[in-house]
């Protein structure tokens, strides 16, 4: 079994963004700028946010917060919306969700502009992505391929099996996983909850990504040999045995299926903080469209 080691990946592409950087800025140019929405106090989104924030700084991007109580409106989210996409000095920015159940989520993507689309959600970029047209690919995704690129995984030919159908993970990498392009052409079945005899397409995935949100759901008799499992899930669950009374553990069972694996993200030190360094990507590539 391999380690696909995201925090360490994460570490070396976030250097690779500080060199590019820091040639740009000794061209002349100002430094790229990435703003985030934060509406509530989710803890979860918190800390996710807090580590784009931080990841910002690492590679010498600038960064804003906007961080906005539960009670806001959807026409406050949409004006705050409208003048990110019109402020020359923003690159690109995000609204991180879940929003609150009042906001219409849908309508809030809809009002990005594209081009500061960093987390490539609006269809416009979802859209592009699909017909293998350059936008800017959704974080975890981008995240996702990044590492099977670095790490060398044949994808071209496998059978790979998506577990959820999110608009943000499932389905958007079971896309990228099936088109025409290096990682891609693969062979892709998209599993989600009305799937039936799951094990049945578990057992033949080459490549398995889970993106369920159910905590140790996968386990080793579901899986075959030499299998591949990216674990997309991030839940915090019970453990007495820590000083906080809790741990993050992922959609697989990592202890259980490890052994059976070839390669396997851990979590968290996995997906989580490619996702982060995508977004940091996406970036860089809406500042240098701009320059
Ligand atoms: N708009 N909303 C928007 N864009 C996104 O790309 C996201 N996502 C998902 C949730 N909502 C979003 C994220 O930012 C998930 N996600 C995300 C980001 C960072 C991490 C995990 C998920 C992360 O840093 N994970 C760490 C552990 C964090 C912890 O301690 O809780 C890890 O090592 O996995």
């Amino acid at each position: 079994m391999k380690l696909i080691d995201g925090r360490l990946l994460a570490k070396t592409i976030k250097e690779e963004i500080a060199v590019e950087v820091a040639q740009l800025i000794s061209e002349g140019n100002r430094r790229p700028h990435l703003a985030a929405v934060l509406v509530g106090a989710d803890p979860a989104s918190r800390v996710y946010v807090r580590n784009k924030t931080r990841s910002c700084e690492q590679v010498g991007f600038d960064s804003s917060l906007i961080n906005k109580d539960e009670h806001t409106t959807e026409e406050e989210l949409l004006k705050i919306v409208a003048d990110l996409n019109a402020d020359e000095g923003i690159d690109g920015f995000i609204v991180q969700l879940p929003l609150p159940k009042h906001i219409d989520t849908d309508r809030i993507i809809l009002a990005i502009d594209p081009s500061k689309d960093v987390d490539g959600f609006h269809p416009n970029n979802f859209g592009k992505m699909a017909q293998g047209m350059p936008s800017f690919l959704p974080a975890t995704p981008f995240g996702i391929v990044t590492m099977l690129d670095r790490y060398n995984i044949d994808v071209a030919g496998k059978n790979c099996v998506v577990l959820g159908r999110s608009n943000i993970v499932g389905t958007p990498i079971s896309i990228l996983l099936s088109r025409k392009a290096d990682p891609g052409n693969a062979t892709v079945t998209l599993c989600h909850s009305r799937t039936k005899h799951l094990e049945e397409y578990t057992k033949k995935a080459d490549i398995i990504v889970i993106a369920l949100g159910r905590p140790n759901f996968l386990k080793a008799d579901m899986i075959k040999e030499g299998a591949v499992v990216i674990d997309v899930g991030i839940n915090r669950i019970e453990d007495a045995s820590t000083k906080s009374g809790s741990k993050l553990v992922g959609d697989a069972d990592f202890n259980d299926i490890a052994e059976k694996c070839s390669y396997i993200t851990p979590v968290p030190g996995g997906v989580g903080p490619m996702t982060v360094t995508s977004l940091l990507m996406n970036t860089l590539q809406a500042f240098k469209a701009k320059i």
